[in-house]
């Protein structure tokens, strides 16, 4: 993961209280974007990389409250999120921030979005927390501590057989990537049970974390789209990886019950 480590890496955070820090802060941001969407006033939208990129004032104003909390109760450390600029860390901490994953959702008024935050040692994902206000869930992990939902453990799929398992994905805003995906995903379907595209990678990686997917699979997403997923699915016990591993954006992540991994694997490979 692409950061700037000044860091003397003297800080022994505990991971139990990096998790606690992420959810706070993933439960505050994504509440103040959720009553402030609740607001009777239109929602304006601007536009990013392309005309379907959207981007708010809720996910600018939900960042910025991040930065300024992290700012103030974790002064040492560095921020990576989608909507500012990078700040380094003198602490050896990092915190990846995606205040609303899943935006175009937000904008339309469907469920499946959330504030995503992590936070990370180098390559090592420390902790991280995605809360979804629509859907009144909030999902964390601390590692080597395992991951829940509102609460209560999480245990990933166990799925054997990719035939029956049922994939979540997504697609790129970019259209000549989501014609190359949509033959991707032509090609896969006709080998699994079915897709789901809920629209939020923080949620689908959560989903393989409850066991409510059986895999995910998605080509260019960002570090702040994927950091907490990552960390939460594998502390429910699926077997996750991204490459590159060092990336900030253009990331391939792969997420499933370990005895499919590699069938998708290389499904999504010959594809
Ligand atoms: C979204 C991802 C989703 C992907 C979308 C978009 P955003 O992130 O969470 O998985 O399919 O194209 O990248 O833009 O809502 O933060």
């Amino acid at each position: 993961m692409h950061q700037t480590d000044l860091g003397d890496h003297s800080d022994p955070a505990d991971v139990n209280d990096l998790r606690t820090l992420c959810t706070d802060l993933a439960v505050s941001a994504a509440s103040r974007a959720a009553d402030g969407r609740a607001q009777p006033v239109r929602l304006e939208a601007e536009t990013k990389s392309s005309v379907t990129d959207l981007v708010t004032e809720f996910d600018r104003a939900a960042e910025n409250y991040i930065r300024e909390r992290l700012l103030s109760e974790r002064p040492r450390d560095g921020v990576v999120g989608e909507e500012g600029v990078d700040v380094p860390n003198t602490s050896g901490l990092t915190w990846i921030v995606d205040p609303i994953d899943g935006t175009t959702n937000f904008v339309f008024g469907l469920p499946a979005w959330g504030c995503s935050i992590a936070v990370t040692r180098g390559d090592t994902i420390l902790a991280g927390a995605v809360h979804l206000p629509a859907l009144r869930e909030t999902y964390s992990a601390a590692l080597g501590k395992g991951a829940s939902l509102n609460g209560n453990n999480l245990t990933s799929s166990q799925s054997t057989s990719l035939h029956t398992a049922l994939v979540a994905t997504g697609f790129a805003y970019d259209s000549q990537r989501r014609s190359q995906q949509g033959a991707l995903v032509a090609n896969l379907l006709p080998q699994i049970r079915d897709i789901r595209r809920s629209g939020s990678a923080a949620y689908d990686l959560c989903c393989v974390a409850a066991g409510t997917v059986d895999a995910y699979y998605e080509h260019g997403l960002s570090i702040w789209d994927i950091a907490a997923g990552v960390l939460i699915a594998r502390e429910a016990g699926a077997k996750v990886e991204f490459t590159p591993d060092s990336a900030t954006t253009n990331i391939t992540v792969v997420a499933s019950a370990s005895p499919i991994f590699e069938s998708l694997r290389s499904a999504i490979s010959a594809g």
